[in-house]
């Protein structure tokens, strides 16, 4: 199962979001490519500043550079308008999301299915874990929630907030507990209610990297004990404004846990939204879904063609 598209009204509403939400990409990038394309043949220079408007737009050097590469190629020398630039633009960019664009499907062989959800504090993972409790609630299964951010008591009550809201069960510790004897309690726990669905709370301490890849090493060996199959996803949060520092997330995280997935959260404040772009090329990794908001309801699948068009103004 994966998190299905909501009716029209909504989809509509999502769409808008996203679009508003990477206004502030989509305006500095439509805005600089009406610009330069005003009646211009397709020279070296209006391609230098094409790439250069990418680049500022956080698609990153070699994003922008593949871009502006195939467009040379079919274009150079003609006249283009800017309309059919961001048409292209966008075309181009669908077709580097539409490979990521591969929602998290739950085996339901596995039950519960483990999803392990790590990411930088404030990146979202506590909100992207109700978000998506309430979206396989919606579809009427059974949802456990393991509060592993046990470094700080206001994460642990904010998942109990979350799980109540939602209809999620919550296994929680004390504060400073050992998060891997927590979700080693929280998988046997789910497994006694027959949970369809376990989701594990993480810290974020990056600053700490030593101690946190320990205790993610250690959450991870202590589940297999139960399950030598699980975590079945691994689900890593990115939060979209902080631009090309997200690259640097992925490859840290990477080397801690097999991350199998990203989440993209807060597109829909963010003026960086360009990097979703850069994420898909550099990494290839599924992008399970994309946050807009900070409300249960605002996470959706994620759509290559929408993205590319929300983006590029088109
Ligand atoms: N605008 C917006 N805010 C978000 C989104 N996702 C999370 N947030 C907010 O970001 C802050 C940190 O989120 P949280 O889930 O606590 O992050 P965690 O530390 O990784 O668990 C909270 O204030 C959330 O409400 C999103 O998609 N959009
Ligand atoms: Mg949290």
């Amino acid at each position: 199962m994966t998190i299905e598209e909501k009716p029209d009204p909504e989809k509509t509403n999502w769409l808008s979001r996203l679009r508003h939400g990477l206004g502030r990409s989509s305006a500095k990038l439509a805005d600089g490519i009406t610009g330069v394309f005003t009646k211009r043949k397709l020279d070296d220079d209006v391609l230098r500043e094409l790439e250069d408007m990418l680049i500022a737009a956080d698609l990153g050097p070699a994003v922008a550079a593949k871009l502006v590469a195939d467009f040379g190629k079919t274009r150079f020398g003609k006249d283009v308008s800017d309309i059919e630039v961001k048409t292209a633009l966008a075309e181009q960019i669908a077709a580097i999301l539409r490979p990521v664009a591969a929602p998290l499907q739950v085996d339901f062989a596995r039950k519960p299915f483990v999803i392990l959800v790590v990411g930088v504090n404030g990146t979202g993972k506590t909100t992207t874990i109700a978000k998506f409790a309430q979206n396989y609630i919606d579809h009427g299964l059974r949802v456990t929630l393991a509060a592993g951010d046990t470094f700080r008591a206001a994460a642990v009550e904010q998942l109990r907030i979350w799980g109540n809201r939602v209809g999620a069960d919550v296994v929680a510790g004390e504060q400073g507990g050992d998060a891997a004897a927590l979700a080693y309690r929280a998988f046997e726990q789910a497994r006694a209610d027959a949970s369809d669905i376990l989701l594990i709370d993480t810290a974020g301490r990056l600053h700490n990297k030593n101690d946190l890849m320990q205790e993610l090493a250690k959450i991870v060996r202590v589940i297999k004990k139960i399950d030598d199959t699980a975590p079945h996803a691994v689900m890593l949060t990115l939060d979209a404004t902080t631009g090309q520092n997200a690259h640097a997330q992925v490859d840290a995280f990477r080397q801690m846990v097999n991350v199998t997935g990203l989440v993209v959260t807060k597109l829909d404040g963010s003026a960086k939204g360009g990097v979703v772009v850069a994420l898909a090329d550099k990494f290839a990794l599924p992008i399970y879904a994309v946050g807009v908001g900070e409300k249960a309801e605002d996470l959706q699948p994620f759509s290559a063609e929408d993205f590319a068009k929300a983006l590029t103004g088109g």
